[in-house]
């Protein structure tokens, strides 16, 4: 299988940890990719009409995406659906975890876009994606308990904050959710985590 990758985006680290806990890194071949919402990227864009990466290529050359389907193909076919429960309570709040880590992950994207759009630089729409980070940072650390079993959900919300420390490091988001960033800590020394880090190259 060929992931198209990036070191610096957070929904590819997510499907990159899951590929570890799963036990199937090994069997990723990462083809590295640049990519910008205002741009096309060809050999995305041959796979994935939405040009976005994380996108995997399976063994028979189709593509799968986006990151919450390609970290459930990894985890329900490779290690026996342990990442994201079947049924039940535990499955719904796995998955909705995810959507809180994916939409973290998005405000922070859309922050760094905002912050590179120069003169159309807009203060108002910079405070909303700030507002929005700080509410889903306070309902973190009030769930913080139920963070503490590895699924796709608790994953998507450590790779989302590790994001928050690479982009954001000024926002101190640790000092008010003592809960949620001893959670982070602890996660972060997983082999997984420390497998997968952040690195800012092109
Ligand atoms: N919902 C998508 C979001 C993926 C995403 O936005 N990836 C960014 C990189 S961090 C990207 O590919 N951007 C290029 C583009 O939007 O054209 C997912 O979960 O995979």
């Amino acid at each position: 299988m060929t992931l198209l990758w990036s070191s610096r985006s957070p929904f590819v680290r997510k499907v990159m940890v899951v590929a570890h806990e799963a036990g199937v890194a090994q069997a990723l071949r990462l083809e590295r990719m640049v990519v910008s919402g205002a741009t096309m990227t060809p050999e995305v864009m041959a796979l994935n009409p939405l040009n976005k990466i994380p996108t995997l290529v399976l063994v028979d050359g189709s593509a799968l995406f986006d990151s919450p389907v390609i970290a459930e193909y990894l985890s329900t076919t490779h290690a026996g659906g342990a990442l994201l429960p079947a049924e039940g309570e535990a499955h719904w709040q796995a998955l909705r975890l995810q959507a809180l880590g994916d939409g973290l992950m998005e405000l922070s994207i859309a922050r760094i876009a905002e912050a590179g759009r120069g003169e159309a630089r807009s203060a108002e729409r910079e405070a909303a994606f700030q507002a929005k980070t700080v509410a889903t940072l306070d309902l973190l650390e009030r769930e913080a308990a139920s963070l503490a079993p590895v699924t796709l959900g608790s994953i998507a919300v450590a790779c989302a904050l590790a994001h928050l420390d690479f982009r954001f490091p000024g926002d101190d988001w640790p000092g008010a959710r003592p809960s949620l960033a001893a959670w982070h800590a602890d996660f972060g020394t997983r082999t997984s985590m420390r497998e997968t880090a952040f690195q800012d190259i092109y």
